[in-house]
């Protein structure tokens, strides 16, 4: 029999000098493999005698746990270190600025939606959102819209293929069947707003057949006109970041809201440009109104107990106005030089803290 002390000290020495994990495991096929060198003193053990073989076999034995526990020690270190390696090399500094060919931006309509829901967010609003394509009873007769009203006409809405029970759905015309989804389900107070496409067959210099809309909703027990004028003062303070800008409640009509009201903001529009705050002129910038009683009831919240407000905006035309874009139709060209004019960086998120916009 070799020398199993040497061998012993050889093959640990080995193991020490092993510098990476393939060499280490190269070394312990050589070892402990199937033909290493242990293995194959351990097959030597069959032609020896047996009392030689019984000390022999435990000096071997005692060989092979040594070999293999330097083994299994030196594979932890090894492993430790190639992970901190690896770690060290992939480390990234994120106080670094952007890269300067990071050219993506924001859409103005993603912006402005982004805009609206930090202000309303901030006023203890959340944002819900429901299909596009609707039923009549969502989009119009929960809604005090009678069969007879224009806006279910075919020319303005859009209206998909029978089906078999004769049901015609159709693409929603506002996002108010959202609101009356939320009432549905949820057991007031309420307190939502909506952003989301919405679509009317209507097309020209100032319409498009797909447009977006945001519309707010509160339902409790003690919401009035003056919460409605309070928040949407502070809506338009905030968006149009004006801290005076005047704001008119114009008495208007809606089927859904009993009263209802346009608002709209002061402006000048001294010497051809637009100016939003003081000034002469206004500006319309959403509708709002009394959630009407038929409303409430449709969604099986009682009107005897419970009242609220809601309003809607179209986001088209209210970035167009903060942001100076002079044609309704270029947001939709998806022209790679309006969007370097007009986007977003989209790192810099809209908060009320910081500013809305960059
Ligand atoms: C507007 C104007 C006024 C409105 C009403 C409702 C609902 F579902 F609660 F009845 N949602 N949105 C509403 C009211 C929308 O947009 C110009």
């Amino acid at each position: 029999m070799e020398n199993l002390d040497a061998l012993r000290e050889e093959l640990l020495a080995a193991v020490g000098g092993a510098d990476s994990l393939d060499a280490l495991e190269e070394l312990r096929v050589s070892a402990l493999g199937r033909k290493g060198r242990v293995t194959e003193l351990m097959k030597g053990l069959g032609g020896l005698d047996p009392d030689e073989r019984r000390a022999a076999g435990q000096a071997l034995n005692a060989v092979k746990t040594a070999v293999s526990d330097a083994i299994e020690a030196r594979h932890a270190g090894l492993a430790d270190a190639a992970l901190d390696a690896a770690l060290a090399a992939d480390r990234v500094d994120i106080t670094l600025p952007v890269r300067p060919e990071a050219e993506g931006r924001l859409h103005p309509i993603s912006q402005t939606f982004d805009e609206i829901i930090a202000i309303f967010g901030e006023m203890g609003f959340s944002v819900a959102e429901g299909p596009d394509i609707e039923d009549d009873f969502h989009n119009f007769t929960a809604l005090n819209i009678p069969p007879e009203h224009p806006a279910r006409q075919m020319h303005d809405t859009f209206y998909l293929p029978e089906k078999d029970d004769g049901e015609r759905m159709l693409l929603r015309t506002h996002t108010s069947p959202v609101q009356i989804r939320a009432m549905q389900s949820t057991e007031p107070p309420l307190r939502i707003i909506v952003p989301g496409r919405t679509y009317r067959c209507d097309s020209d210099m100032t319409h498009t057949p797909m447009f977006h809309q945001v519309e707010g909703l509160i339902v409790d027990e003690t919401s009035h006109m003056g919460h409605l004028k309070g928040c949407l003062i502070e809506f338009c303070r905030a968006y149009f970041e004006v801290d005076d800008v005047p704001v008119r409640f114009r008495p208007s009509y809606f089927p859904f809201t009993e009263p209802s009201a346009e608002v709209d903001i002061g402006c000048s529009r001294a010497g051809g440009e637009l100016k939003i705050g003081a000034g002469d002129d206004w500006l319309e910038i959403l509708g709002c109104g009394m959630v009407h009683p038929k409303v409430l009831a449709a969604c099986n919240v009682d009107p005897e107990k419970y009242q609220g407000f809601a309003f809607g905006m179209g986001i088209e035309r209210i970035a167009m106005l903060k942001y100076g874009i002079p044609d309704l139709r270029t947001f939709f060209d998806a022209d790679m030089r309006w969007l370097r004019h007009y986007g977003f960086v989209p790192l810099e998120v809209p908060t009320l803290l910081r500013g809305l916009t960059p």
